[in-house]
């Protein structure tokens, strides 16, 4: 059974997301981020990163273990194992990995600015939460624009790289978006989110979400000492 080391975090659902998707079983082992089981050494022999999530699939290709972090690597694997969301016609397999692409390289990393600067940051400086609330809604208008093409990102069919995007978008106002002004992402979110296997996919690890502010531990590990100490 595929082992999925994760934390109830939009890099998470995703796995949690893909695997209910494709009735891939498997079992969960938590990893809370906010109490440093990220540096544990059962968990850096996976990931060198100490980053949620990864995967462990004893019944990896030619029948032998496999071991992958990066979500969106574990994506296209899992897609690649259960032969479906990753389209097989190439240009549309193409269409797929690019937009999975720019989830992985602009929508996770920006929105995780932009949250981190906006809500985590000790220190509020106008500067910087500017220029990613920026990027949040110039990555929303890149969206709006491929979905007013497209029924989805890949194109005709839902794929991984959809599955990649949707937890990023999830309680926009947060970012302060609204999706009255992306029409097409409002109506592609919406299709994701009535999904029966998203809603399982969300509800993984769901009462570890953090509720409130950060804890000063929380803080600690992920963003102070703790964090860069070389290992
Ligand atoms: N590019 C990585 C990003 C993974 C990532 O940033 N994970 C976060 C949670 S969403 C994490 O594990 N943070 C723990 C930490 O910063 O120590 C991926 O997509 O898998």
């Amino acid at each position: 059974m595929i082992e999925a080391w994760t934390w109830p975090t939009p890099n998470g659902h995703k796995v949690h997301i893909a695997l209910e998707e494709l009735e891939l079983p498997y079992q969960v082992i938590p990893v809370n981020i906010s109490a440093g089981e990220q540096f544990r050494p059962e968990f850096l022999a996976i990931t060198p990163n100490h980053r949620i999530p990864a995967i462990v699939d004893p019944d990896g290709p030619g029948g032998r273990p496999i071991s992958l972090f990066e979500s969106g690597a574990i994506l296209i694997y899992l897609a690649e194992k259960a032969g479906r969301l990753i389209p097989a016609d190439p240009q549309a397999r193409y269409a797929c990995l690019q937009w999975l692409m720019f989830q992985m390289g602009g929508v996770g990393p920006m929105f995780g600015q932009f949250n981190h600067f906006s809500t985590y940051a000790a220190e509020k400086i106008p500067y910087a939460i500017e220029r990613y609330q920026n990027e949040v809604l110039r990555l929303h208008r890149v969206l709006d624009k491929r979905l007013a093409q497209a029924a989805w990102l890949a194109g005709d069919a839902y794929s991984i790289a959809d599955i990649a995007t949707y937890p990023w978008l999830r309680n926009p106002h947060r970012r302060g978006v609204d999706f009255a002004d992306y029409p097409n992402v409002k109506r592609w979110f919406e299709e994701i989110d009535a999904r029966p296997a998203v809603q399982r996919g969300c509800a993984v690890l769901a009462e570890h979400q953090r509720k409130g502010a950060i804890t000063d531990t929380a803080r600690e590990v992920l963003f102070g000492k703790t964090q860069f100490t070389a290992r």
